[in-house]
């Protein structure tokens, strides 16, 4: 048999072979066999050197096509089986798209933030900047530039934790009003301002007192600022939050920082006044402290008290919200349980 019938029946062969193939490992035995350095194209093609010159291109061309025709038809093959094995894996992991999807809970602000950044929301339309800052504060800002030098009574209502003699954590967000009125430039313009955020005090934790809790402050300051002022800000302020038919009832009190001082009382917004268990039958709520800066506290931060005046006021965030929500443990609001948070999501 000559060079080219060796081919021909090896080629007839092979691709009988091919067609018979199962898998993979069957593929690859065929390709070693025919292609490989023992197959038997190879050992053809060692016996090309006892051909004539003229023979020698003939059979060389032959054996060239024959081995990119199995080639060729290998690789097809062996995509078929990959298919094949694809075809197998997607019919047995059949996915049920309409078994219930795992459900993930959806979180929500935290509603001291909610109630927060609401109250937040009234001053901005006012026209007031919200301004925050450090928690640690000095003694100096926290207690002698709010008219409370060292040895003054109204301490004792407000030790808190220090970290030196000097450093505490702030028992108000005041010191923050007292740095900014350092900071301003009142010729320019007067000063309109909140600061909200987390005070500390040293309290034994109950069920209406906290360590720490949260404060919103603000501070009005420039030329012929009255209490007139401060009851029209209050006034509208309290009927957004607690309802537009609420009534507000002035008395007198007493800070070290404002003089004269007044705690503000709001009208019961669950009975209307007629007394009910939120307003413990007197028909008010006892809401906010606040008053007209104390003239010390002006010129503390350099502003003549002849010329400048001011009203501040200070709410609680939490007692708003045990308030607005009938909340009657505030230690509810720190202990990231989800089951007392969801009830305030949105
Ligand atoms: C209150 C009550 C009354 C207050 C005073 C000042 C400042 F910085 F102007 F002196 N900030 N906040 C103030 C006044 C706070 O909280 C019950």
């Amino acid at each position: 048999m000559g060079l080219s019938e060796k081919i021909a029946a090896l080629q007839a062969e092979a691709l009988e072979k091919l067609k018979k193939l199962a898998n993979d490992q069957e593929l690859n035995d065929l390709r070693v066999n025919v292609l490989g350095k023992k197959g038997s194209l190879t050992e053809i093609l060692k016996e090309m050197k006892n051909l004539s010159a003229e023979e020698r291109p003939t059979i060389g061309a032959l054996a060239n096509e024959f081995r990119d025709k199995i080639n060729f038809m290998l690789e097809e093959k062996k995509l078929e089986f990959a298919q094949k094995t694809l075809n197998a894996a997607l019919v047995q992991e059949t996915l049920d798209v309409t078994l219930p999807g795992k459900q993930q809970k959806q979180g929500t602000r935290h509603i001291l933030t909610q109630t927060q950044e609401e109250i937040e929301d009234i001053f901005l339309g006012m026209g007031y900047e919200v301004i925050d800052g450090s928690e640690v504060e000095t003694d100096h800002y926290n207690f002698e530039r709010m008219n409370l030098p060292k040895g003054h009574p109204a301490r004792d209502m407000q030790d808190t934790f220090y970290i030196t003699e000097d450093t505490l954590l702030r028992t108000h967000t005041s010191p923050l009003q007292a740095r900014t009125m350092d900071a301003h430039d009142f010729s320019r313009g007067g000063l309109r301002m909140i600061a909200p955020g987390r005070v500390y005090r040293r309290d034994t934790d109950d069920a209406t007192h906290s360590h720490q809790f949260h404060q919103i402050e603000g501070l009005v300051v420039g030329k012929d600022i009255t209490m007139a002022d401060l009851k029209g800000t209050l006034d509208l302020v309290m009927k957004k939050m607690f309802g537009q038919d609420r009534k507000l009832r002035w008395r007198p009190s007493y800070f070290p920082f404002t003089e004269p001082s007044v705690e503000v009382d709001i009208s019961c917004f669950k009975c209307g006044g007629t007394g009910c268990n939120v307003c413990k039958q007197t028909g008010w709520i006892e809401i906010l402290g606040a008053g007209m800066v104390h003239p010390n506290v002006l010129e503390m931060s350099g502003l003549d008290s002849s010329i400048y005046s001011g009203f501040a006021f200070g709410l609680g965030v939490e007692r708003i919200a045990m308030l607005r929500y009938g909340i009657n443990d505030i230690r509810g609001f720190y202990q990231g349980d989800v089951r007392f948070l969801e009830q305030f999501a949105l």
